[in-house]
Order: structure tokens, then sequence, then C-alpha cells
């Protein structure tokens, strides 16, 4: 069955009304509530890496997250670190986490690698091409499933060469990541081509913009595309990613993911 990486984003944009205790019990209760709607994984972030967004600095991102890992790792969760720094990667898995999640897939901290073959936890290795400042610049590509494909492939090779068993590999095509629109449904169309890479592939559409622009498109209104509209085209694009062969896919809401995929399951037999 595919597995489902449930966001806990601690930012002060997700948990704004309060100060730092009051956020990290407000978290951790959200990260509990999703393992019980059917998490396999909780992914803890305290920087937000969507286009645009500004560096918060290790620092503050690891007294943000650590008290929350530890706390989720105590309660026998599963917990992954999303992080493009060496020094929060490592700090995360002294206070529990199992996986690294580093959408940069080594290339934002040159320390990362090493840090991950040292902790001894999984790496998630996403697809990247610069930081969300500049990301849409890189958004060039002839194929982008195969370009995507062979630059996962050399992110493989380096993690190998740094000491990281393929066994602790996961691969992710980077959905959003210097894509833009289409491209973004170029990637899904040819998963395959990931999936034949060999390690585990974990897929987040969730929420993405991609999504909120196909429904526009076909929109009869201009109005905003609601968050429960954009969760239901989430689960939809998370069943389809789950036929596809990936091994988990990566939601804010877990429950209308998890129903889309049992039902998914039900009709494969
Ligand atoms: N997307 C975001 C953040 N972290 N991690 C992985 N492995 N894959 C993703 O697609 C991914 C990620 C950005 O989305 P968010 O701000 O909604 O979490």
């Amino acid at each position: 069955m595919t597995g489902i990486w449930g966001i806990v984003n601690v930012t002060p944009d997700s948990f704004s009304d309060g100060g730092r205790y009051l956020d990290v019990d407000r978290a951790v209760a959200h990260g509990l509530r999703l393992r019980a709607d059917g998490a396999s994984v909780l992914d803890v972030g305290g920087e937000s890496t969507r286009p645009g967004a500004e560096r918060v600095g290790a620092q503050v991102e690891q007294q943000r997250v650590i008290p929350v890992i530890e706390r989720l790792a105590a309660a026998g969760v599963p917990v992954s670190v999303d992080t493009l720094s060496a020094t929060t990667a490592a700090a995360a898995v002294r206070a529990g986490a199992r996986i690294v999640n580093d959408v940069s897939g080594g290339l934002a901290d040159p320390d990362m690698r090493a840090a991950v073959a040292e902790s001894g936890a999984d790496y998630a290795v996403g697809h990247w091409r610069g930081s969300s400042a500049d990301m849409y610049a890189n958004a060039e590509y002839r194929r982008v499933a195969r370009e995507v494909a062979g630059e996962l492939q050399e992110r493989i090779g380096e993690a190998a060469a740094s000491g990281i068993a393929p066994s602790r590999l996961i691969v992710d095509p980077g959905i959003g990541f210097a894509k833009a629109g289409a491209q973004n449904w170029d990637v899904l169309r040819g998963l395959d081509e990931i999936v034949a890479l060999g390690p585990r592939v974990l897929v987040g559409t969730s929420r993405k913009r991609f999504l909120a622009e196909t429904l526009q498109r076909d929109a009869a209104t201009d109005d905003e595309i609601s968050e429960i509209r954009r969760d239901l085209a989430t689960a939809v694009t998370s069943a389809l990613a789950a036929r596809a062969g990936v091994w988990a896919v990566r939601v804010h809401d877990v429950a209308s993911t998890r129903d889309a995929l049992a039902i998914a399951h039900a009709w494969r037999g």
C-alpha cells in the first residue's frame, strides 16, 4: 500500500497565533492528528521552500523543528525533517528523525550528504534547479520527465559516492520546483521513468499551484480555488501516482488522500 507523508509545517504563517511553546504544542497536536488519519511518516519543516520564500537560517529553523521532532519521535511516530541544511538534518536525526527530506537533493548545502551518511538516516533527494527565488528561470526542458530522471540519477550517484547506500535513498521529482504549469503534468505522466531509477519514489502535489491553475482554467468563474478543492485535486493526483508505482505521497490533508488511495486500491483488487 502506498505510504502517506503528512506535512507538519512549523512556520509562523502555519501557526501564527502564539509564542514558540504554543506553536510546538499545536504542531505536535496537528502531527498526531495526521498520524491518526493514516500518515505513515510525518514530515516536519521549519522553513518554507515554496517559490519566492525567504531562507530563515539554520538556527531559527532548528528552534522551530527540533522540539516538535523530539515529541513526535517520542510518541513512536516515524519522522522526517524537511530541510536544506546539513546542521539541521544532523540535529533532527539526533532528536529522533529517521529520514532527511532535502528538496535540493544535496545541491543547496555542500555538507548535506556527509551529514546524512554519518547520521544513518534515510535520505529523500528532490529534483531541484536552484533556490526558490530563481527557480522559474531554470524551468527549461526538452523532455521534462526524462531530464528530471537523468538529474536524479546524478543525485543517486553522488549520494552513493558519499557513502549513502541505495537502500537508504528515496527520490522525488520535485513537483513545482523549477517546473512551470504544464511541465508538472509532463513529470506526472512520465512517472514510470522516475520509478525505473530503482529507489523508492516520493511525490508531492499537495495544494500546489499547478493544480489550482488547472481547475481555474476549467472554471466557469474566476473565484479563488478553495483549499478543499485543492485537497480533492491532491487526492486524485495521489491516487494516480500510486497507480504509477510510487512508494509514498506527501500531503497536507491525510484523510482525503487516504480515502482516495483506499478506493484506488480496491479498484485494483
Ligand atoms: N514540496 C514542498 C516542500 N517539501 N518535499 C518533498 N520531498 N517533495 C515536495 O514536493 C515538497 C517537499 C513545498 O510544498 P509545501 O510548502 O506545501 O510543503
